[in-house]
């Protein structure tokens, strides 16, 4: 295409700041338009990043010629917003989580898909540049086959603080960081079978749980996914994610402040990790914020190849089984057969 992506930026709250930096250094698209209920939040974004700002998502997309939106509203809109980019045969990105139920996500999924439109969660953890770099040691083979895994993000950051809405989400802390974390995992080792979970409020203050443990099974590898928001430390390491993985010939670990460690045939390797800056990245953020880029890049190119982007809404159902899968397991205390709510 020789013109810009015509798209409109709909949520401006807290994390959307980081896709309107990362779309302003992204060649080839065009920020016509945001939207948020909030008209202060949508004009601030609007004056800031350019473009026409609305409240309303479904006058925005009647008024505007768009090549896509990207949706980063809280979950229980999520449906509705890319049902409404369908019916105007508009692409979508979709923050996660993807949807809470599996029919709404499924709902989005066909409806995007009877228009022929692109679709992709923008599920960023493993395009943080760590977890790319691990992805290759494993794929090179640098540790042999994987057999076991840690994917682990706990704190006692007040996340509350910049997203007051998670006190009040009845389904807390897996739908939104264990989520990443499952993906990780299936990224790094593959589909589990089976998972069953352990998890907890501690926190009187909120309503959902906010420390959760879960054991995947995978055909050969087993993998422990911990998340928390109540865990006490020495340093605040939010929001970084912690990773082991231990392969029949090494073992790689990803630990505070980006610090890789790999052990292989060759011996031991250390690396401080060095994040790629953007100048308006910045820590504790700076591997996430870095990660959008890295999500805008890939959905920029899918949109000209027309290949599927990793994370398209029709492989994030996959993602969804599990994460809704976890709670279920929670429910009846027993193991969730991976799949079943497919
Ligand atoms: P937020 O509340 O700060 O922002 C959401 C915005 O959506 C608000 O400004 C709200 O007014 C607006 N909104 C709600 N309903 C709307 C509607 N019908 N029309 C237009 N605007 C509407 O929330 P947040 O913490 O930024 O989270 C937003 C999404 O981003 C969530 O899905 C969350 O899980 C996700 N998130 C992802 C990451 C990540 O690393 N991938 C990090 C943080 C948040
Ligand atoms: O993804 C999220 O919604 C965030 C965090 C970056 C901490 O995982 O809560």
């Amino acid at each position: 295409m020789s013109r810009p992506y015509r798209f409109a930026m709909i949520g401006t709250g807290f994390f959307a700041q980081n896709h309107l930096h990362a779309w302003a250094q992204i060649p080839g698209v065009e920020l016509v338009a945001t939207c948020d209920i909030d008209a202060t939040k949508a004009q601030s974004a609007a004056l800031q990043f350019g473009g026409r700002a609305y409240t309303d998502a479904r006058e925005l997309l009647a008024n505007e010629q768009l090549d896509f939106v990207d949706i980063a509203t809280t979950p229980p809109t999520h449906r509705m917003m890319v049902e409404l980019a369908a019916e105007f045969g508009v692409a979508a990105i979709c923050q996660k989580p993807l949807a809470w139920e599996m029919a709404d996500a499924r709902a989005m999924v066909d409806a995007m898909a009877a228009k022929n439109l692109p679709f992709m969660v923008h599920e960023n953890f493993r395009f943080q540049s760590p977890m790319r770099r691990i992805k290759q040691l494993i794929d090179d083979g640098v540790i042999g086959r994987p057999f076991f895994g840690r994917m682990s993000f706990r704190t006692a950051h007040d996340v509350y603080a910049a997203q007051a809405w998670l006190v009040e989400s009845e389904r807390m802390i897996i739908v939104d960081v264990a989520v990443h974390l499952f993906d990780l995992a299936r990224f790094f080792i593959g589909e589990p079978q089976t998972i069953f979970t352990s998890a907890l409020r501690v926190n009187p203050r909120i309503k959902g749980e906010d420390v959760a443990t879960v054991l995947m099974h995978m055909p050969e590898a087993t993998c422990i996914v911990d998340a928390s928001y109540e865990t006490r430390s020495d340093r605040n390491t939010y929001p970084q994610t912690f990773v082991t993985i231990e392969g029949t010939q090494g073992k790689i670990t990803l630990g505070p402040n980006y610090h890789l460690q790999v052990v292989s045939g060759a011996g031991v390797i250390d690396e401080n990790l060095v994040i790629p800056d953007h100048g308006w990245t910045s820590e504790p953020w700076n591997a996430i914020q870095d990660s959008v880029v890295n999500v805008q890049r890939q959905w920029v190119a899918c949109l000209k190849s027309g290949v599927l982007p990793e994370c398209s809404g029709a492989e994030t159902l996959g993602l969804l089984d599990i994460t809704l899968g976890a709670y279920e397991s929670l429910a009846t205390g027993q193991v969730y057969a991976v799949g079943s709510s497919l």
